[in-house]
């Protein structure tokens, strides 16, 4: 019997318990955001019997623990949820164009309760290890509750942003005021009402918090080291009467996005940026600018990310919509990256660059004088001290593999995951990994995620992952691992397509730039969520072509996918 806590109703579900007196279930799955919800869904679909285990209080993953001021999706809130049940679609009710973080963590809290997901959710657990245990082919799996399950899959549902990152600055602990990591936000809110706020960071977060904190604040400085491009979201209450509308023709929709590069339902450009005149241009660019959202500008023309004098045109529009937003020519010039745009991710806000037009608010070149410590009174540069009474770290995270290398996962004859991946990421299709069996990852590298809608992407993977475990068990079989040879062909594949595009020379999170002595390698699949849709299905239609698939712990029962 294992009782589910946390916030969420207190449950009780009953488990086989095997000799040893671990607990046996069919699945384990790490974390409960948008992934590992929907992923226990469709596994309780197969009778099979799952747990999921959750480090939050409740569900809601990045939704949960997101909980800064102007945190808000940057993906049409019609596009940036589940499509898998119309019913669930029809029973709920967005309001804003992009929603808020608060109605997002509802939305997801409203999919727990609706599909009862909560009792077979143990929250406040962290997962600390993986061991695949090849006589039994089953994976062990340790919590830091001290507890050990035994599970014949396991599934990581951990998220591309959850590792959070927080430079080493000495002196923290001396600090007299109050310190926060954006992604650690307290529940119960900051109040910076007349304080003087420090932020580290300008990537998508900050760009999104200075507006609101500069509200309340006495006095905001902004400790810069890169400018980011970041289009304007152009945030609107929702009309129900749209809502419906855009309902009324869902299916297609969704189709559209799952079929396009960025998992949204906007048609591809066809036409070069250097094809057209520069009229044309401006024209294409500013009507995107006057749209919207992520995709502002990188949907007008096809060599957006690919061609370096197409991607200047861009970034030449956006720094030129900077200068005309900051009325201080020189902060203008600090605020205006120099970057190919889009190769780190594009922002998107509400009155960002407007912000620093408040006499209150002020930017700190940290490129040219870096932060040395924090004081007991604020914040020192190596050109002066700022005095402070919070400061709010933006920094981000050890995006796509950190959160899977915080688990201590070890694969088949004790292999460290952390060890395989020394020198970066290595998966088949951003799935599985050889030397893994059992193992799934969802929207690992390798596999589009962060470059696209990552709703989209999660349900993709949620259902091949469900429709394999089908296979398997109408097969008679229970073993699946990619085969060394397939996962080196798919590396070298989502490399050679990255190495075609800017992506790869912007010293971004993407290629682990934002952590000291991560191995640089570009990590997501560019080449669009309709492009590896189509592989992935691929795969599946040919038995799983690339996997080596068994039954029990006989390494002789393993055979391969057929056609590899
Ligand atoms: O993190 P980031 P984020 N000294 O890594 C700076 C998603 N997201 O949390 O660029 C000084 O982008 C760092 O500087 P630099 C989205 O995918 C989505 O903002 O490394 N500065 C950078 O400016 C996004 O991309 C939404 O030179 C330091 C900042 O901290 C991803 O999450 C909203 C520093 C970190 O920026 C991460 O965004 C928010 C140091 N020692 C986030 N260390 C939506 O809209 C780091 N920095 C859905």
């Amino acid at each position: 019997m294992v009782h589910c806590g946390g916030n969420a109703r207190e449950a009780v579900i009953s488990l086989g318990t095997s000799p040893g007196g671990t607990v046996d279930i069919d699945v384990a799955v790490v974390g409960a955001g948008f992934s590992g919800l929907y992923m226990l869904h469709r596994l309780r679909g197969l009778g099979l019997q799952a747990r999921v285990f959750e480090r939050g209080t409740d569900a809601g993953g990045t939704w949960f623990w997101n909980r800064y001021p102007g945190a808000r999706c940057d993906i049409e809130s019609v596009d940036y949820c589940y499509s898998f049940s119309s019913e669930l679609l029809a029973g709920w009710t967005w309001t804003e164009r992009y929603a808020a973080q608060p109605e997002i963590l509802r939305y997801l809290g409203h999919v727990a309760d609706r599909f009862g997901l909560r009792r077979d959710i143990q929250f406040s657990t962290r997962v600390t290890a993986a061991r695949y245990d090849g006589a039994g082919n089953r994976w062990l799996v340790s919590t830091d509750t001290g507890e050990v399950v035994a599970a014949r899959y396991c599934v990581l549902a951990v998220g591309n942003l959850s590792s959070v990152q927080r430079p080493d600055f000495p002196g923290l602990g001396s600090f007299r005021g109050e310190w926060y990591h954006t992604a650690q936000w307290p529940a119960s809110g900051v109040d910076v009402q007349g304080q003087r706020v420090g932020i580290v960071g300008t990537g998508s977060t900050a760009i999104q918090a200075l507006p609101q904190i500069a509200k309340r604040a006495a006095r905001v400085h902004v400790f810069q080291r890169t400018p980011n491009y970041s289009m304007p979201a152009q945030n609107r209450p929702l009309p129900p009467g749209e809502l419906r509308q855009v309902l009324g023709g869902y299916p297609a929709r969704r189709r559209m996005a799952e079929e396009s590069d960025a998992g949204v339902p906007v048609a591809p450009p066809e036409r070069s940026a250097l094809e057209v005149t520069p009229a044309e241009r401006r024209r294409k660019y500013e009507a995107g600018w006057q749209r919207g959202g992520i995709n502002a500008l990188s949907y007008a023309f096809t060599d957006f990310f690919t061609d370096e004098q197409a991607n200047f045109t861009a970034q030449e529009f956006a720094r030129e919509k900077i200068r005309q937003i900051v009325r201080d020519p020189a902060v203008a010039r600090a605020l205006s990256p120099v970057h190919h745009i889009g190769t780190k991710r594009t922002c998107v806000d509400t009155g960002y660059f407007q912000t620093y037009n408040h006499d209150h608010v002020g930017l700190v070149d940290v490129r040219r004088s870096p932060i040395t410590a924090v004081t007991p009174r604020g914040l020192a540069t190596t050109a002066r001290e700022y005095g402070l009474d919070v400061i709010v770290f933006a920094t981000g995270f050890d995006a796509i593999t950190g959160a899977l290398l915080e688990i201590d996962i070890r694969g088949r004859d004790g292999l460290p995951l952390a060890a395989k991946w020394a020198a970066g990421p290595r998966t088949y299709l951003g799935l599985c990994v050889a030397g893994f069996p059992n193992l799934f990852m969802i929207t690992g590298p390798g596999s589009p995620s962060v470059l696209s809608n990552m709703v989209v992407s999660i349900e993709q993977h949620v259902d091949w992952i469900t429709g394999c475990l089908e296979f398997l068990g109408n097969q008679g079989l229970d073993r699946i691992e990619a085969s060394a040879g397939a996962e080196e062909a798919w590396v070298r594949h989502v490399n050679e397509l990255a190495g075609a595009t800017l992506y790869p020379q912007a010293a971004s999170w993407y290629v682990g730039a934002n952590i000291p002595g991560k191995p640089r390698v570009f990590m997501p699949y560019v080449a669009g969520c309709g492009m590896y849709r189509q592989e992935c299905g691929a795969v599946a239609e040919r038995g799983y072509q690339g996997f080596l698939l068994g039954a029990g712990s006989s390494a002789q029962a393993a055979r391969t996918g057929s056609g590899s």
